[in-house]
């Protein structure tokens, strides 16, 4: 079954697309935890970190590149930027399409709460 992210690339449900090219999505993130919140989708569906096979290689690297045409183009190149990939149940992945998180437009303090 298409995942969320695809029914977005396919532009079968409404979203705000930011960038698109043939391998790679990017569009706001629905409930932005900063002023600037893109997750920056392969358009092919990869459900976890884990499933990245070694062929993937170009298209992660890809990813790379768009995220950071689209922090120059949200403003946030300079002032900076954190990128993000949560996988699998200790870091809260909901949804099982390979996402980049670019989080930014504010100062976003520590990486992680220590406990
Ligand atoms: P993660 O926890 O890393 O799996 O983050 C999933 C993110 O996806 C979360 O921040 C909310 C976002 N999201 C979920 N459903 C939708 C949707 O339908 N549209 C958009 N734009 N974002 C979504």
């Amino acid at each position: 079954m298409a995942t969320i992210f695809t029914k977005i690339i396919k532009k079968e449900i409404p979203s705000d697309i930011v960038y698109q090219d043939d391998q790679v999505t990017a569009f706001r993130d629905i409930r932005p935890a900063t002023p600037v919140h893109i997750l920056i989708v392969p358009n092919k569906e990869i459900p976890t970190v884990n499933d990245i096979t070694p062929e993937d290689e170009p298209l992660i690297g890809h990813m790379f590149t768009v995220a950071k045409k689209v922090a120059e183009q949200e403003g946030v190149a300079e002032s900076g930027y954190r990128l993000l990939l949560n996988c699998n149940r200790d870091a809260n992945q909901e949804v099982f399409h390979l996402h980049m998180h670019l989080f930014g437009g504010r100062q976003l303090g520590p990486m992680i709460v220590r406990k």
